[in-house]
């Protein structure tokens, strides 16, 4: 049965809201108009911009428990706002809310929301893009309140755009099928619609609840474990290194950072930093339960839990590491300062048994990586990391402990969330991405990448300054060069690096007439090898080739 004949056009005389039938009151009957089936429309419409922006909100929460679980939109969104209140406001929440504040402004801040979605939904049907805007606008409160979040990383930003653009389209599909069902408009020459259109419009809007109740549960599970685990790391304290000031490599020597505007941050911001994961949702490892155990070709089995980690004599150093996926010029690579315990000191209370020549880290993800026994054992200072740059790891960069091995690239070396060393060989084990086409060994290829000017961009003709990094991982770097327009090499200003371990900043001045240039950078390692021209895809063992930019001086 159509719904008109229950309580639609008959009750007005078939000119729902607009009994004069003209335009101009027609175009926005429904607000001010008392008329049944404006009501109808209404509350339907709402509806609609409900279940909209809670698939949206749902979406978001997913991927941000997905791919940066520290903030979440509707945290980030509490957060600024608890941040925002005046003291006085947030006192007396708290006193009346008590020990349950936190859930029960969840809960407010969840009402607030349903009334503006509902609010979008009713614009949007009144006048097409009002209630999108509106949304659009909630989009932008979201990103910039997850951006302002002291645990915010790029990869954050995703979740708030996600739930706009989604929660936007649903709510435009969703209006195209309510007023197929009830037009704004009803043509009187026409016959009322048939039970089709309330029909299919109602299976959407059902599905759609039906999908918001799912996820939601969903999302509201993560949210709950990432929130446990982010509490637990926030009780957390980082313990101070053995020896702070001593430490080779953790000292930054006067002059290792260029002031040139375009460079990259010498020690790259922990929410700036690369990553790489194979896991479609970060794990959120329980520090409190987390162990890592060392089996395998062992005398005797060893674990360790975090506390007793935590208690070892800490060394700290700068290592940039870099990922094998890096094209020439990439931005796969970051430098920080990292504080842990050297794996050589666990290998060596478990006692290496001899014929072993690798050591198959693997993480709850599944993820696994196969290190040469030696880069484990030697003076490099492979280390179980518990810090990056002064903090506990963050979550995505492998709380509560991962793998730093300098030298090599991460697929091989680099284990985040690490809860197993197993000694072996490589005729027995191989890592993740060795079965999967990658190589076994992966030593970081020299290279050097231009920084300053960008690829594509202009410059003031004349003496142009440029800059860069140059890195080749526990050879170091004893000299970069650079060319315009494939001319003579000449040689930039080489900082001096923390250690071999990092990378290391360079700059020159390269003259440059009006018009198109070509420039490029080649570094020599330590041992004075140069960087091979050869140019190599990432695949199997690292990319290679000079990176080479073009720019317009004008
Ligand atoms: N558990 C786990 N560890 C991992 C990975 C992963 O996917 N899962 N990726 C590896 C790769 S390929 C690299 S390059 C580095 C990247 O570390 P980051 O994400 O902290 O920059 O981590 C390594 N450790
Ligand atoms: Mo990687």
């Amino acid at each position: 049965m159509s719904v008109h004949t229950e309580s639609g056009p008959n009750a007005t005389g078939g000119q729902p809201g607009n009994t004069s039938g003209s335009g101009g009151l027609g175009r926005e009957p429904f607000l001010g108009s008392t008329s049944r089936p404006g009501r109808k429309l209404m509350f339907w419409a709402a509806v609609c911009g409900l279940i909209s922006v809670a698939i949206g909100v749902v979406a978001g929460e997913l991927t941000a428990a997905a791919i940066s679980p520290a903030v979440s939109p509707l945290t980030g969104v509490g957060g600024a706002a608890i941040d925002g209140m005046p003291p006085g406001v947030k006192d007396w929440a708290i006193s009346i809310f008590g020990t349950s504040d936190k859930l029960a402004f969840l809960i407010a801040m969840c009402l607030v929301v349903a009334v503006l979605a509902a609010l979008a939904g009713i614009f949007e049907v009144r006048r097409r893009f009002v209630g999108v805007v509106g949304i659009a606008v909630f989009g932008i409160v979201g990103l910039v309140a997850v951006l302002t979040r002291a645990q915010s990383t790029t990869a954050a930003i995703a979740a708030p755009v996600l739930a706009a653009v989604l929660a936007i389209l649903l709510l435009g599909a969703f209006r195209k099928r309510l007023l197929a069902w009830l037009p704004r408009n009803p043509d009187p020459t026409r016959a009322p619609a048939a039970g089709e259109d309330r029909r299919r419009f109602l299976q959407a809007a059902g599905a759609g609840a039906g999908v918001a109740v799912v996820a939601g549960i969903f999302a509201a599970v993560a949210r709950t474990t990432a929130v446990g685990v982010a509490q637990a790391r926030e009780k957390l304290r980082l313990p101070a290194p053995a020896s702070p000031s001593t430490t080779p490599g953790a000292v930054i020597p006067a002059g290792a950072e260029i002031k040139l505007d375009g460079m990259e941050p010498l020690v790259t911001p922990n929410a700036d930093f690369y990553r790489i994961d194979t896991a479609l949702v970060v794990p959120n490892v329980n520090p409190t339960s987390w162990k890592l155990t060392v089996t395998g070709m062992v005398d005797h089995e060893v674990e360790i839990d975090l506390a007793t980690l935590l208690a070892k004599p800490m060394m700290e150093q700068y290592v940039t590491i870099a990922c094998v996926s890096n094209e020439v010029g990439g931005d796969l690579i970051g430098n920080a300062k990292w504080l842990g315990w050297p794996v050589r000191e666990l290998l060596a209370l478990a006692g290496v048994k001899p014929g072993a020549d690798m050591v198959l880290s693997s993480s709850t993800d599944g993820f696994t990586a196969g290190t040469p026994l030696e880069a484990m054992t030697d003076n490099r200072g492979a280390m179980i990391a518990v810090g990056m740059n002064d903090a506990l790891l963050p979550i995505e960069h492998g709380f509560p402990a991962r793998l730093i091995v300098p030298g090599l690239y991460g697929f091989v070396s680099a284990t985040k969330w690490v809860t197993n060393l197993k000694v072996t060989t490589f005729a027995e084990d191989l890592g993740y991405w060795s079965t999967r086409g990658w190589s076994t060994h992966g030593i970081i290829k020299t290279s050097s990448r231009i920084d300053t000017p960008r690829d594509g961009g202009s410059v003031k003709a004349g003496s142009v300054p440029v800059g860069g990094v140059a890195w080749a991982q526990e050879r170091g770097i004893s000299k970069v060069e650079v060319r315009v327009d494939q001319g003579n090499w000449q040689e930039a200003k080489l900082a001096p690096g923390i250690s071999k371990d990092t990378w290391y900043q360079w700059s020159a001045q390269v003259q440059m007439d009006p018009g198109g240039h070509q420039l490029q950078v080649r570094a020599t390692d330590g041992q004075g090898q140069l960087q091979t021209d050869q140019v190599a895809p990432p695949a199997p063992d690292g990319a290679s080739g000079f990176h080479t930019i073009h720019v317009q001086a004008g």
